[in-house]
């Protein structure tokens, strides 16, 4: 059964379309995949994760077996139906890679998800990946992203599950997810502070970052993901080494065609690529920008992209 009564229902965005795959939508496990969290702590923390067949059925998680991310704390206390036990990923920096979930013995069709905030709303997901697999956890496909609005402290939040089809698109202009990969800073070993991102469709067009959610890896830990796209370039969120990756996950499908960087104190990244996901698993580089010799401070870089 779910933990409370009172739940706030939140429709699905946008589903990822393409024709059914799969006319069958049994599946044998679901896992969720967080992009990114509120804005108190870059932490993933949860109390629940639930699924059931039926809107508001009996939660069929518990009965799967565990599959989760490197990184978690008590991953199990989202599963036990204690809404007072919690299961993170406390280990910020690869925050993008902190899925979890369960697969099953008996295929079945599940129609809504359940996830319960912990003690801090802000440590629940602003956007998340739904994930389900058909052999057991070798292959999982994306059914649905999330963009939640903000968590309340011990909240729960129900979310529909569509129709099992998949990811068919292929081309840079089926991406939801942009990102750049800073390969190395300026200065070996330093820092790059991204206070700003853009990904605009043209040359000189309108920024389309909105209605979606920022994500990144390997940041420091006081810093929190919204900077990047608050359009305010006195906020920042800084990288200790390279492979600091900063990107913006869209509601839909969006190409970008010049993408933006402004850099704050510390200065930008020297080498650094622009990447495209359709599916938040595999990157494809669009642009390995020429060696940027030099970045002065608080200063606005922008690419076009081929
Ligand atoms: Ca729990
Ligand atoms: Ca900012």
């Amino acid at each position: 059964m779910p933990f409370v009564a009172a739940i706030s229902s939140v429709a699905a965005m946008d589903n990822f379309d393409g024709v059914v795959a799969n006319a069958v939508g049994e599946i044998n496990g679901l896992r969720f995949w967080s992009i990114a969290t509120g804005t108190t702590s870059a932490s993933l923390i949860m109390s629940a994760f639930e699924a059931s067949v039926t809107p508001g059925g009996a939660d069929m998680m518990p009965a799967g077996t565990l599959v989760n991310s490197v990184g978690w704390t008590n991953p199990e206390n989202l599963f036990d139906g204690n809404p007072g036990t919690e299961g993170g990923r406390l280990t910020q920096p690869d925050l993008a890679i902190g899925w979890i979930g369960r697969t099953f013995a008996t295929p079945r069709t599940l129609a809504e998800i359940r996830l319960r905030s912990g003690s801090s709303g802000g440590n629940a997901p602003i956007a998340f990946i739904v994930h389900a697999t058909k052999d057991g956890g070798t292959t999982w496909f994306p059914i649905q992203i999330y963009f939640p609005s903000a968590w309340a402290a011990n909240e729960t939040k129900t979310f529909s599950v569509p129709a099992i089809r998949a990811v068919t698109g292929t081309a840079r202009a089926d991406a939801r997810f942009w990102r750049w990969s800073v390969v190395a800073p300026l200065v070996s070993g330093s820092l790059a502070r991204l206070a700003e991102i853009e990904m605009r469709a043209t040359i000189g067009g309108p920024d389309q970052c909105s209605g979606g959610a920022a994500f990144a890896s390997s940041f420091d830990g006081g810093d929190n993901i919204p900077r990047l796209t608050d359009n305010n370039l006195t906020t920042n969120l800084q990288g200790t080494s390279a492979n600091l990756r900063a990107g913006y996950a869209f509601p839909a499908k969006t190409n970008v065609g010049q993408a933006m960087i402004h850099a704050s104190t510390f200065g930008g990244p020297r080498f650094l690529t622009l990447d495209w996901s359709v599916d938040f698993f595999t990157w494809t580089t669009a642009l390995s920008p020429p060696d940027q010799v030099t970045w002065p401070d608080n200063t606005t870089r922008l690419f076009t992209v081929p």
